[in-house]
């Protein structure tokens, strides 16, 4: 009987060393130590043997029995390891991994924010291409042919006639070139122009401009689509003013300055955009009778209006993917 509980240790840690995966060692663990297992049944036997065999026939049994068992549980905790390195096991138990949730960029957020606001005042959104003619960006908005503004150094030419757009303003060309007044458009997106790049200037940034063409439009109308815009986009008591200025499409003109609060809670004026009544030249050149429309536009950089916004001192943020600042928002 000793022999053939040696004999059973034996078979069971040959067959263990046999073992590669989890599911050859369930195997062994119901042919050894399942309820019917041979190290089950070697501990079955010992009380069928007579009284002065007991003793040293449980002993070297339990002995046998703890081997086994401990061999199995070492074997199983390997397995189990390899398994998880190799990804093939999930411990359910485990935390799960934190997952970032994404969000949308300020710049994004402030333009959808922008796109809300007019759109509940009743303007609908058009956008253009980025690579523009001559014509579209300078020429049919009253800029001639010796206009500083076409200047190279103010502009990323492609070719002599073609150009990365230094305004939005083409939208609103190409828009009265295709349909008819009324028009109460925004035309928000990119525009390039090649500026030294410093805490106020980025040789690409984003703009929103406007244009409404009617019968009868008047500053009037300008201001007040104005004003509502400032009083929701900034809140209902920030002052702002118009500071006259000159602009080759629009007569007359102006600067649209906001006062607000700096670090020191000072109250200082600062530039946000501008506006005017858009020149009749310009409505001839697009084919509308200047005589029976008037019309009014402005045109704000979202970078600067988010800057004024939220206290951004460097329009380098925007574009350096940093999320310590971008998760701010
Ligand atoms: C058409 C006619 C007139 C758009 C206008 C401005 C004044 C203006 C700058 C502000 C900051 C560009 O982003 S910025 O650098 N723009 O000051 N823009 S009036 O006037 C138009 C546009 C289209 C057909």
């Amino acid at each position: 009987m000793l022999e053939q509980f040696e004999k059973t240790g034996e078979d069971a840690l040959a067959d263990l060393k046999k073992v590669t995966d989890l599911s050859a060692l369930e195997e062994f663990r119901i042919k050894y130590l399942g309820r019917k297992g041979r190290i089950t049944q070697m501990l079955s036997q010992i009380g069928k043997l007579p009284r002065e065999q007991k003793p040293q026939a449980g002993q070297l049994a339990n002995k046998i029995k703890n081997e086994v068992t401990g061999a199995f549980e070492q074997r199983k905790n390997t397995l189990l390891q390899s398994q998880q390195q190799t990804g093939e096991l999930i411990d359910v138990t485990l935390p799960g991994k934190p997952v970032n949730i994404g969000k949308t960029h300020v710049i994004t957020q402030t333009l959808s924010e922008l796109l809300e606001i007019f759109g509940r005042m009743g303007f609908a959104v058009a956008y253009g291409p980025e690579v523009e003619s001559e014509w579209h960006n300078f020429g049919a908005l009253n800029m001639g042919p010796e206009h500083p503004s076409r200047d190279p150094f103010d502009c990323f030419y492609i070719d002599d006639n073609v150009l990365l757009r230094s305004h939005t303003s083409p939208v609103q060309i190409r828009v009265m070139e295709s349909s008819k007044p009324p028009i109460r458009i925004v035309a928000p997106g990119r525009v390039y122009r090649p500026d030294t790049v410093d805490a106020t200037h980025m040789y690409m940034f984003h703009q929103l401009e406007a244009l409404v063409v009617d019968e009868g439009v008047s500053m009037v109308d300008m201001k007040t689509t104005i004003e509502q815009f400032i009083h929701t986009f900034f809140g209902p008591e920030t002052k702002w003013r118009f500071r006259p200025s000159f602009f080759p499409f629009t007569e007359p003109s102006a600067e649209v300055d906001l006062l607000l609060k700096g670090k020191k809670g000072k109250e200082s004026w600062v530039e946000m955009g501008g506006c005017g009544m858009v020149d009749p030249n310009v409505f001839d050149a697009v084919g509308i009778d200047s005589e029976k429309y008037t019309g009014w536009a402005f045109g704000f950089g979202i970078e600067r209006l988010a800057m004024r916004k939220y206290g951004i001192t460097d329009i380098r943020l925007f574009f350096e993917n940093d999320l310590r600042f971008l998760d701010q928002f």
